[in-house]
């Protein structure tokens, strides 16, 4: 594998053991770069040598900062809107909006904010009903039932009896529960979600934030070599009491047409048509520099009545599990593709062919509960 997964080799000379090696798991050396590279979408080896293009990249980066710094476009404001970063490449809050009554011109700005930034909080909306949140969902989108297309769940997070499209993410002291762990929502699925809007309806005095990072950097910032090894191969996603489905490793966004890395150690078992060991190898390097990258990643501090509105295609999210014995109570709408060719994820190559995993074969499997696991 080493010829593909080249290390950074900052310790090498220390003949460390560990098997570390350096202040990050890397791919690519020039990893200095790759930061501002793929916050422009620009070619980090380029970058290097042409100045004038570096220069370039510069000029568009602080351009689109000050823009976001100072709350962003003319729609914005006419729409009511300000906009809080959370990080250059990820995440903003959005404040000036009622999410009982949003106008449709902040719907549409929301929306463009959600494609741009992959991830859009609110504040203070602890007010709304259940259908309210609801509502909002199917602003943007078809609402799902808890896991999109699937509809059984855990006993831990069953939905509300009169609302099968909330979930219920609840946690106290006996009944301890985070997602904690890295994960792009229901990959397990033939069909994963849109994205999800998550409500706090009971926040923890500290901890329990979610960290989300952000799927287009990822791929941005591998190496030449290891995004054309991935580019057209597949992974096998899975979950306990299903069948495995294949999903593209490089999914391109049907929106924006940039291309994600989408793989996950909590649903993603290996990479298809690879020795077992040699693909168990290469996932545990890349999880190792995906996860230890703060520069790709933001972190929200939640209070009662926060709300999180993801893209699932672009971002992939973990719930930090530092809160307990403290109640945290969390209520989810999840949105649905709006085309059904869009329901399966799939990369687009250079000729404008779309890629899918193994489709589906059957409307029975779109809504065959899955086991209480
Ligand atoms: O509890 C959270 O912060 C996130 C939970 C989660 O993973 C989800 O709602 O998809
Ligand atoms: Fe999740």
């Amino acid at each position: 594998m080493e010829e593909i997964f080249e290390p950074r080799g900052m310790n090498r000379s220390q003949d460390r053991t560990d098997g570390w090696v350096g202040g990050r798991a890397d791919t690519w050396r020039g990893h200095w770069q790759e930061n501002p590279a793929s916050r422009a979408g620009a070619d980090a080896r380029r970058m290097v040598e042409d100045e004038t293009y570096a220069a370039g990249v510069a000029q568009t980066i602080r351009d689109r900062d000050t823009s976001i710094a100072h709350a962003g476009s003319a729609p914005l404001a006419s729409a009511g809107l300000t906009v809080e970063p959370l990080s250059p490449g990820i995440g903003v809050i959005v404040h000036g909006i009622d999410l009982a009554s949003p106008t449709d011109a902040q719907v549409a700005e929301v929306w463009n904010l959600l494609m741009e930034r992959k991830v859009v909080f609110f504040r203070d909306q602890g007010h709304i009903t259940r259908d309210q949140h609801i509502e909002f969902g199917k602003c943007f989108a078809k609402v799902g039932l808890a896991f999109g297309r699937q509809q059984a769940l855990a006993a831990s997070n069953n939905s509300p009896d009169d609302h099968p499209e909330i979930l219920k993410l609840y946690a106290d002291e006996p009944r301890p529960f985070a997602a904690s762990n890295w994960h792009s929502d229901v990959t397990w699925s033939n069909r994963p979600p849109l994205g999800s809007i998550l409500l706090s309806r009971k926040s923890p005095p500290v901890g329990g934030d979610t960290v989300f990072v952000d799927a287009f950097a990822l791929w941005d910032s591998l190496s030449p070599v290891l995004k054309e090894f991935f580019e057209s191969r597949q992974a096998n996603h899975g979950r306990a009491g299903r069948n495995e489905v294949t999903h593209p490793i490089c999914r391109t966004h049907p929106v924006t047409g940039r291309q994600a890395l989408y793989i996950n150690p909590t649903f993603t078992n290996s990479i298809c048509d690879m020795d077992p060991a040699e693909s168990s190898k290469l996932l545990a390097q890349l999880y190792a520099k995906m996860y230890s990258t703060p520069e790709h990643a933001c972190r929200f501090r939640w209070s009662d009545g926060s709300v999180a509105m993801w893209d699932n295609r672009s971002c992939q999210h973990y719930a930090v599990g530092d809160f307990w014995p403290h109640e945290r109570k969390m209520e989810r709408v999840t949105l649905l593709e709006p085309v059904t060719e869009d329901e399966v994820p799939f990369w687009l190559d250079a000729e404008g062919n779309r890629h899918y995993g193994e489709l589906l074969t059957s409307e029975e499997e779109i809504s065959t509960p899955i086991g209480m696991s």
